[in-house]
């Protein structure tokens, strides 16, 4: 088992793979979409909360990541003596109408082809993915965490409307007419995933890279009056069970499916795990369940992370595990210090089973 650190796009820096490398890190998640771009919020080194027009705005539809800046970035975090493990999300500039099934989808499945293809020829073993249409949204920030630590967490559901031009969470279209993005049924969502990953898995497949699909967070069965795929831990075994192939694996969220209403946390991790169908863990803590939550330090919330870490060593999971979010410290380096908490913590209890 292998500790890792997810860097946003704006992190992505010499000091900071230097940080994760002293931390104890010996793999980069990286995040290639500028959450926070044209937005508002001041806080970019914090998780993206953003507002009812979501985080920021999606990418340039026309420049999907270049091969270059991807070999790019693999070099720059091996010189730093780190492996880079995946890429977590598709900027939604590059496939909203495989999300809305709109007219550019055809378009928008070549593009995700493309980029899998591209990650394949640069070494880049895994694509993260949440496959959503209101995405993380509707979320609270406020001092929730231990000794009055910033934090995120859900107050009730969220069910303003999703407006035109917006998908995942994000503003992809600023000239969009005025209006809502109709409502879908769980059917027609699960048609969608269904047919993306039958055209797409066979190229990841061929390129060498695995898809990981992350649960809905918040795992509300609905958000902005949008349904969701997986929002209890049995809509995992139906993603899973929708396509065999080996590519089609979990960015499998301890944070998100401690957060859904049904199942044992303990049980689920065995389920999946034993399966080996985890692409890489986000290892984090919370306490409540929706529609109710906090996110919480990683060694003071409802999960016992060092009974979920036996379970995955019983299985023989090897993959890497990331912090995902953590809440941010009171100090100069609030994301930072957080982080390097979280790491601290997971490099001694995976020291103690033997597994680092
Ligand atoms: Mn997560």
């Amino acid at each position: 088992m292998k500790l890792g650190l997810g860097l946003y796009r704006h992190m992505l820096t010499r000091e900071n793979f230097q940080f994760a490398r002293q931390a104890g890190a010996t793999h980069i998640v990286a995040h290639l979409v500028d959450y926070f771009r044209g937005s508002s919020q001041a806080a970019r080194d914090s998780q993206p909360t953003g507002t009812d027009r979501g985080w920021g705005l999606a990418g340039d539809p026309d420049k999907l990541w270049t091969l270059e800046e991807m070999m790019a970035l693999r070099s720059d975090v091996e010189a730093a003596g780190l492996k880079l493990e995946a890429i977590e999300n598709f900027d939604p500039a590059h496939w909203h109408d495989v999300l809305l099934d709109g007219p550019r989808r055809a378009q928008h499945i070549e593009n995700v082809k493309t980029i899998l293809r591209r990650m394949g020829r640069a070494g880049i073993p895994m694509m993260g993915y949440n496959f959503s249409i209101a995405g993380v949204a509707g979320r609270t920030t406020g001092n929730y965490a231990r000794g009055e630590a910033r934090s995120v967490g859900m107050e009730g559901p969220y069910d303003p409307p999703m407006f035109n031009g917006m998908v995942w969470n994000m503003v992809y279209d600023t000239h969009a007419p005025p209006g809502e993005v109709p409502a879908i049924t769980h059917e027609e969502l699960w048609r969608r995933l269904d047919r993306f990953l039958g055209e797409v898995l066979p190229v990841a497949e061929e390129a060498g890279v695995k898809l990981a699909a992350h649960p809905d967070d918040p795992p509300m069965p609905f958000v902005r009056g949008q349904p969701r795929l997986v929002y209890q831990p049995r809509f995992y075994q139906k993603l899973i069970d929708l396509n065999p192939s080996p590519a089609n694996t979990l960015e499998f969220c301890i944070g998100s499916l401690a957060e859904m209403t049904e199942g044992d946390i303990y049980d689920v991790v065995d389920d999946f795990s034993r399966q080996q169908r985890l692409g890489y863990v986000h290892f984090r803590n919370v306490t409540g369940k929706v529609p109710t939550y906090r996110e919480t330090f990683i060694d003071d919330g409802d999960v016992d992370m060092h009974r979920v870490l036996e379970i995955l060593k019983r299985n023989k999971f090897d993959g890497v595990l990331v912090p995902d979010h953590t809440p941010q410290m009171a100090c100069a380096a609030p994301w930072h210090s957080g982080m390097a908490y979280a790491m601290g913590y997971m490099k001694a209890e995976m020291k103690s089973l033997g597994l680092a």
